[in-house]
């Protein structure tokens, strides 16, 4: 009986407080399509529940669980695959990691120059 209590116990705890989810929005730098999904498939990682990124705002949308993965980890691992976020900043070597259409720091990045918006055919 003691025990059951205790298992009871412990299934509402894991209920209650395991699942706990979180969704943040915050700025990942990129330019195209190809950031896009290299932003979302670094996001396709245990704990995380939803991951999106809107090239014109630069802004990323990620829904994970606080308990599997944390929100600076989210950030690193962006940031690992060369996108600056407004809190972790992509290493040089990460940066130079990045196809040429994508260098967002550089102000003449981009694969047909000035016509930022169509330089990757979906
Ligand atoms: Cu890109």
């Amino acid at each position: 009986m003691r025990y059951t209590i205790l298992g009871l116990l412990l299934f509402f705890t894991v209920t209650l407080f395991g699942q706990k989810k979180t969704q943040i929005e915050f700025q990942v730098r990129g330019v195209c399509g190809m950031c896009e999904s290299r932003i979302v498939k670094a996001l396709d990682v245990p704990g995380v529940i939803m991951a999106e990124w809107d090239r014109e705002t630069e802004k990323a949308k990620v829904a994970f669980k606080t308990r599997v993965i944390s929100e600076e980890q989210i950030h690193q691992r962006l940031a690992n695959v060369g996108h600056d976020t407004d809190k972790v900043t992509a290493s040089d070597e990460a940066y130079a990691n990045l196809h040429s259409c994508c260098k967002y720091r550089e102000s003449e990045g981009g694969c047909s120059g000035a016509e930022n918006d169509k330089h990757h055919p979906e």
